[in-house]
């Protein structure tokens, strides 16, 4: 039996936690029992469910404080971010327990007696959990799941378990038994819940989530994978570049970049010498160290192999005629910290400017007008987020109409998500309805449509 082991980024000799792997069999005796309870649960009626929700979002506010410094220490998260996250966890709990009572379908003409189309669960949801959002994006895939009557199975990323193992101890006395349920696991516990589960939620990498898709397409059931972007923050003449500068540098840098929101690239319109100085003076002003500090933006990455890949990333840019303006190496000590990178002069189609490294590195781009901008920001294979920066609106919608990405946003960050709006993105960053906000709706339910006559 394997071992899922966790350690804190910033102190990798503190194991967070060390918990045998769910065997696939045992992942299959849970999806049943799963199964089974949500039966009961969904003929529960939608006010018990809709009060369930709330004394579980009650429950994680009343309980934050000991999720946020578990967070920290197991992902490397910030402080003041992982309060934020956290108290995003619970809004997105109490907006989903009051969705439970929203509308579940439609009455449409009826050439005899009435025609409806409600929504139904669709029976065990399985979720898979990236550990960079080891709060939210469980429960913004589970508090859906369960509002729209689904029973939960998550596995959550192994460096994220005993966040995920924290949740369930919170949320479970509020939910009837067997209705949610984490499974500690990597790949194999992985792959058992998707070969018994009812409908498959993932976010990760590109990699993993084709074959997430792959597989549940096989099944035949629906599935849902939010995988990596290449967002691209397009600065353009007119922008404010203080304003700008530190938006760019928070939403690149952040949390190391370890968001699939970071921005990756910085598309700059024109001459632009003026905001490079500036975001490069905006990244060294952003605070570095333990994320238990409550001034730190900058933590550590969460592995050896992640700091490693900034460092080749530095080395690769030299290598191929470019220039690291800022950063590029290992922080010596224990954890795995590593400088902010900012890439400058490589081509838009090298490997740098169109894979996601997932750590603290952007590459500046620049470009002559808004038409070249536009088509180096959609070269890549991703379409997940992109910025604009500019002072005219009307330059901000052209461009929107034309970027494809899922998310488009003016004079703000790439990163950050509201829960109440849909979230996901196109070519190969996303796969299946949207996440969040009522279009959460679309995935967690089929539509029956019921003739009744008399
Ligand atoms: C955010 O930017 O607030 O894994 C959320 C990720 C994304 C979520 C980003 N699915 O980074």
């Amino acid at each position: 039996m394997s071992l899922i082991r966790s350690v804190s980024p910033a102190a990798p000799g503190d194991v967070v936690v060390e918990i045998a792997e769910a065997e696939p069999a045992r992942v299959i005796e849970v999806v049943e029992r799963a199964r089974s309870a949500q039966r009961s649960y969904t003929a529960l009626p939608p006010v018990a469910r809709a009060d369930a929700l709330n004394a579980a979002a009650e429950a994680l506010a009343a309980r934050s404080g000991e999720v946020t410094e578990l967070a920290i220490r197991e992902v490397g998260k910030p402080r003041l971010e992982m309060e934020g996250e956290t108290a995003r966890g619970v809004s997105i709990l109490r907006y989903y327990a009051q969705a439970v009572l929203d509308p579940d379908g439609s009455s449409l003409p009826a050439a005899t007696g009435v025609m409806v189309a409600r929504r139904r669960p669709h029976g065990v949801a399985g979720l898979i959990t990236p550990w960079n959002f080891p709060v939210a994006i469980p429960l913004w895939k589970a508090a859906p799941a369960l509002a729209y009557g689904n029973a939960v199975v998550c596995k959550p990323a192994p460096a994220a378990t005993a966040v995920a193992l924290l949740l369930e101890e919170i949320l479970r006395p509020y939910l009837p038994e067997g209705v949610f349920t984490v499974i500690p696991g990597d790949q194999a516990a992985g792959s058992a819940l998707i070969a018994s589960a009812d409908a498959v939620s993932f976010t990760g990498s590109v990699r993993v989530g084709r074959q997430v898709v792959e597989a549940a397409a096989k099944r035949g059931i629906p599935v849902q994978a939010e995988m990596g972007g290449q967002n691209a923050s397009i600065v353009l003449p007119d922008a404010d570049i203080p304003r700008a500068a530190k938006m760019v540098a928070t939403a690149a840098m952040g949390f190391s970049g370890q968001k699939c929101t970071a921005t990756s690239r910085v598309v700059l319109v024109g001459e632009g010498d003026a905001f490079i100085e500036a975001l490069v003076a905006e990244i060294a002003a952003l605070e570095r160290g333990n994320p238990a500090t409550r001034s730190t933006v900058i933590g550590p990455v969460v592995s050896e192999a992640a700091r490693v890949a900034v460092v080749e990333a530095a080395r690769e840019a030299r290598r191929t005629g470019g220039t690291v303006i800022a950063g590029g190496a290992a922080v010596d000590g224990d954890g795995y910290f590593v400088e902010p990178t900012l890439i400058d002069g490589i081509d838009p189609g090298s490997r740098l400017a169109q894979e996601e490294i997932f750590g603290p590195v952007a590459s500046v781009l620049r470009v002559r007008d808004l038409e070249e901008a536009v088509a180096v920001a959609n070269g890549v294979r991703y379409g997940l987020v992109s910025s604009v920066f500019t002072g005219d609106l009307g330059a901000a919608l052209a461009m929107a109409g034309r970027l494809e990405t899922g998310l488009v946003r003016t004079n703000a960050p790439t990163s950050g998500v509201d829960f109440y709006a849909p979230f996901g993105g196109v070519k190969e960053s996303s796969y299946g309805p949207r996440e969040q906000g009522k279009a959460a709706a679309d995935f967690y339910t089929w539509t029956q449509t019921m003739n009744l006559n008399p």
